[in-house]
């Protein structure tokens, strides 16, 4: 089985999104550590948001097939810098978070991941369920 492994901010909702492609209840629950679901490998925010846990980043992913570059379009910050996913030997792909939420802003996300090196973006409502088979797909497929 492939290895997926999210990085996004804090609170975009990359944990959220495990528990929509699983099927399991959306229930919130912060993650704390690097949380191994699975074939899912969970990152806290917090990786992404200190530089100087990026090198932690990188290691981890060592034990991960697939990269997942997790944005949230309520968020107007873009947690990812410049070709972020070029750090990566890794395939890694975007996913866009809350797409029903007000105030949602799906073309600043996908601009944010295609500025952070991503080509195939996926745009996804966890809580209605949109675009949560063709992550599935896109990441069978990756
Ligand atoms: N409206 C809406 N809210 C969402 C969606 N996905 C996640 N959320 C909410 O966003 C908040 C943060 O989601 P998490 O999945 O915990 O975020 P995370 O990226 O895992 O955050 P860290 O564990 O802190 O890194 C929660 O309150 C979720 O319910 C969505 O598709 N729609
Ligand atoms: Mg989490």
């Amino acid at each position: 089985m492939k290895k997926i492994m999210l990085i996004g901010k804090i609170g975009s909702g990359k944990t959220t999104l495990i528990q929509a492609i699983k099927n399991f209840p959306l229930k919130y629950i912060k993650t704390q550590v690097i949380h191994y679901i699975d074939e899912f490998i969970d990152v806290p925010g917090e990786y992404l948001e200190n530089r100087s846990l990026y090198r932690a980043i990188v290691i981890t992913a060592a034990q991960a097939d697939i990269i997942c570059l997790v944005a949230d379009a309520t968020s107007s910050d873009n947690g990812f810098p410049e070709g972020f996913a070029s750090m990566f030997i890794n395939k890694a792909v975007g996913i866009v978070t809350k797409s029903d939420k007000k105030g949602a802003n799906t073309e600043r996300a996908i601009a944010y991941l295609k500025q952070a090196g991503v080509k195939k973006i996926v745009m996804t409502s966890a809580y209605y369920r949109q675009g949560i088979e063709e992550v599935i797909g896109m990441l069978e497929k990756a």
